[in-house]
């Protein structure tokens, strides 16, 4: 299989409400799109990065500027075997993952076409629906946050994701867990707290949370650990896994008991099974975290949330929680919490092209 031509576009759309985390608020999201054409088939692929390195540290201009120049030259033309290539290509490459994964998951959605089979089936998984929660970002009012949680589990939603930050925690969460004694309730601090920040922490632990999402840095293991060793509450790790050797160490270590899985932040679609199959090696579930995708990286993130260790929902939820109007001309959305797998060949969805135009800021496109 061969890869004849690329085109990267970055498209801008409307969030239906402002995402407010830890580390920002979000009101456009910027969607770094892929499109790599060979075999008379188009594979799709959408980057997780930012506009600035506010997550992790790599951002859309810096992506493009390594698309550009140093990885599509080393994918263009070539004759590929296997997804798996794409990576072993730009190996001697460091870093820059969600980059990297733009790519390989572009072929991976192309090679699954041309044997006409659904992406899961090619990862291995088993499942046609999912099981998937919602992330609510820092709201007006803890009044605000009790509401918007108890609509969404009436609609169904099997777990609720509370972002949380310094001055917006205990009594937010307090506020929920007093509404809803039985939901599935977990916190995301996307890093914002230190271990000086026991006592908080511990208070937080008395609220029978499923798990607590990277509390601490965002590079961090070794403090994870140690606060691992106080509170009963198990920790998530998201931001500070990259690969299944940082699953590795994180899970023997004890700095988390649950990992969340971006496709993007670990490197691709094989990275993120290696990452699901040491965690089954310790007895640790998985789920599949999301980064406000527009449908092509969503489909993506549904396909392998179908492998047998995905065990708690997911932050892939309804497209329409996010847009008015996707990008895709198939719908993704939950039924009483579940998503179904979408069928078609490779990611199983396409692009609405009229629309995807209207958005487009810029684009280019790159031949052998
Ligand atoms: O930490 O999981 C996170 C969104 C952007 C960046 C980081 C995170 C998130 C979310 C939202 O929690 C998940 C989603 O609904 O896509
Ligand atoms: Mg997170």
């Amino acid at each position: 299989m061969k890869i004849e031509r690329a085109e990267i576009r970055i498209v801008k759309l409307q969030l239906l409400h402002p995402f407010e985390t830890s580390f920002g608020v979000e009101t456009d999201k910027y969607v770094p799109l892929l499109r790599l054409f060979g075999e008379g088939l188009e594979g799709l692929a959408e980057g997780v990065m930012d506009p600035q390195p506010m997550f992790r540290e790599e951002f859309i201009p810096g992506a493009l500027a390594l698309l550009r120049e140093v990885f599509l030259p080393r994918i263009l033309g070539v004759d590929l075997q296997h997804p798996q290539e794409v990576m072993e290509r730009l190996a001697p490459f460091r870093g820059n993952r969600m980059t990297k994964a733009m790519l390989e998951m572009g072929v991976w959605d192309l090679w699954a076409k041309q044997l006409g089979l659904p992406l899961y089936r090619l990862l291995g998984g088993t499942r046609t629906q999912i099981p998937v929660g919602v992330s609510l970002g820092i709201q007006p009012s803890a009044e605000a946050t009790r509401d918007l949680a108890g609509a969404h589990l009436a609609q169904g939603y099997k777990r609720v994701k509370l972002k949380i930050k310094p001055g917006w925690d205990v009594h937010v969460v307090a506020a929920v867990r007093e509404a809803f004694p039985q939901a599935d309730l977990t916190v995301d601090a996307n890093s914002a707290y230190t271990l000086s920040d026991l006592p908080t922490l511990r208070a937080l632990d008395a609220f029978d949370l499923d798990y607590m999402e990277q509390p601490l840095a965002y590079d961090d293991l070794h403090d994870h650990a140690k606060l691992q060793a106080q509170i009963r509450t198990p920790l998530c790790l998201d931001e500070s896994i990259l690969s299944a050797a940082d699953a590795r160490k994180a899970l023997e270590s004890g700095a988390g008991r649950v990992i969340n899985i971006k496709v993007g932040r670990v490197g691709g679609l094989l990275e993120a099974r290696r990452v699901h199959d040491v965690a089954a090696a310790f007895g640790a579930p998985v789920w599949c975290g999301g980064m406000l995708e527009s449908g092509v990286g969503r489909a993506h993130n549904i396909h392998l949330a179908t492998l047998e260790n995905f065990r708690k929902p997911g932050d892939t939820s309804s497209s329409s929680r996010y847009w008015k109007r996707d990008l895709v001309n198939e719908a993704l959305e939950t039924q009483n919490g579940m998503m179904p797998v979408p069928a078609g060949p490779g990611i199983g969805v396409t692009l609405d092209m009229a629309y995807v135009d209207q958005l487009t800021l810029s684009r280019e496109e790159f031949r052998p």
